[in-house]
């Protein structure tokens, strides 16, 4: 600088002054993680899709020609003041989800069941360096679909919603309902579903017209294993399995399993014959054991539960007073289901008279006598008679 007066005296004045007219540069590197497996995204492109739920890697570099510091600062709109800094480099990891504009329980079935957009969130990042020379990026974060369908199942029987109040009872169709269940993004239309019954797949690859209401094959009581599995368009699988747990019938329903006499069946002489029977029914009774007009005392008839049939027994002590054919029968009668039945008891019992029971032991010992005989004759017959 040069300064010169009236008067022509004059000065000078040096100084160097560096006037800082470069934008800082920077450079990002986005990396994901989806199950330990790392990919590294494009950074030069504005849309950047990501999982949902994945581990995303940021890291951020900023230097200016200078070479004074540099400060870094990150912003987003994917929660209230969402911020990182830093000076220089600058690295952290965030995971991304979608928001509360996908499909959830918040919205009704209608709406639950209809294709949502993806959730976007906006990156910021502005580096300035000491001058206040700034340099700026902008990224789009789209969330892609990382979670399978929501399974919520339902059983129906008999017209309503299965409940320990209201158990499912065999014998009544039971309908496994998926209706409540949803995808995050998918329209249900587009979601695919399988549904096996104690391992038995009764469902595959099945769409929703198919797959909303399913009749379920379990027809007796006892406890049957469902499992549900559902893919959403892009593969996301999720599955759920849990026992359904089938009431016996309301009823008495008898039925024998086994029968047997204790004693000689001759006539005069007096057997026990017990009955053992089983009740798949849920109602309890009691009934007796007869035989013409001779009956038991009375037994009760066990009622049945999920893990089987009631099974009881009765026994007669029947006096036998000729060949004829045992009848047979146990009389029940149930107060709770206010029903009654006759079971008979169908049997080959041979009652013989007292007279025929000598005979058949002299014609056993006749026929033994005459195989032995016979035997003797055959081995030793032909030697015997040689000089
Ligand atoms: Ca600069
Ligand atoms: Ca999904």
């Amino acid at each position: 600088m040069h300064c010169m007066d009236a008067f022509s005296s004059s000065s000078n004045w040096y100084e160097n002054i560096i006037i800082d007219g470069s934008n800082p540069t920077w450079e990002a590197t986005f990396e994901l993680q989806v199950d330990g497996n790392s990919t590294v995204l494009d950074s030069g492109q504005t849309l950047i899709e990501v999982p949902s739920g994945s581990e995303f890697y940021f890291t951020f570099s900023a230097s200016d020609p200078n070479g004074l510091p540099v400060m870094i600062d990150v912003t987003s709109d994917k929660s209230e003041g969402w911020r990182h800094a830093g000076s220089d480099y600058l690295e952290f990891m965030d995971r991304f989800f979608q928001g509360s504009q996908v499909n959830g329980m918040h919205l009704n079935v209608t709406e639950r069941h209809q294709a949502k957009q993806p959730s976007e969130y906006n990156l910021s990042l502005t580096v300035t360096d000491d001058a206040t020379n700034t340099a700026t990026g902008d990224w789009t974060i789209i969330i892609s679909d990382g979670s399978g369908p929501t399974i919520i199942p339902n059983i129906i029987s008999n017209g309503t919603m299965v409940s320990p109040e209201s158990p499912a009872r065999a014998g009544e169709e039971v309908l496994l309902s998926l209706t409540e269940s949803f995808d995050d993004l998918d329209a249900i239309d587009d979601v695919s579903w399988e549904v096996r019954v104690d391992g038995e797949v009764i469902l595959q690859t099945a769409l929703w017209s198919e797959a909303e209401k399913i009749p379920l094959p379990v027809n007796g009581a006892g406890t049957y294993l469902i499992h549900i599995l559902a893919w959403d368009s892009v593969g996301n699988m999720e599955q759920i399995s849990f026992g359904l747990a089938v009431s016996p019938a309301l009823g008495v329903f008898p039925s024998v399993l086994d029968h047997h006499a204790i004693g000689d069946l001759i006539v005069g002489e007096s057997v026990n014959i017990v009955v053992t029977m089983q009740n798949t029914g849920a109602g309890i009774g009691s009934g007796v054991l007869c035989s013409q007009d001779t009956c038991s005392d009375e037994v009760l008839v066990s009622p049945a539960d999920a893990s089987g049939p009631g099974v009881f027994s009765a026994e007669l002590v029947l006096n036998l007073n000729s060949t004829d054919r045992i009848e047979l029968r146990f009389e029940w009668t149930s107060d709770s289901v206010g029903s009654e039945g006759v079971l008979t008891i169908d049997n080959d019992y041979v009652v013989v008279s007292q007279w025929q029971m000598p005979i058949q032991v002299l014609l056993g010992v006749l026929t033994v006598l005459m195989l032995m005989a016979w035997l003797a004759h055959r081995t030793w017959g032909q030697d015997s008679q040689r000089p």
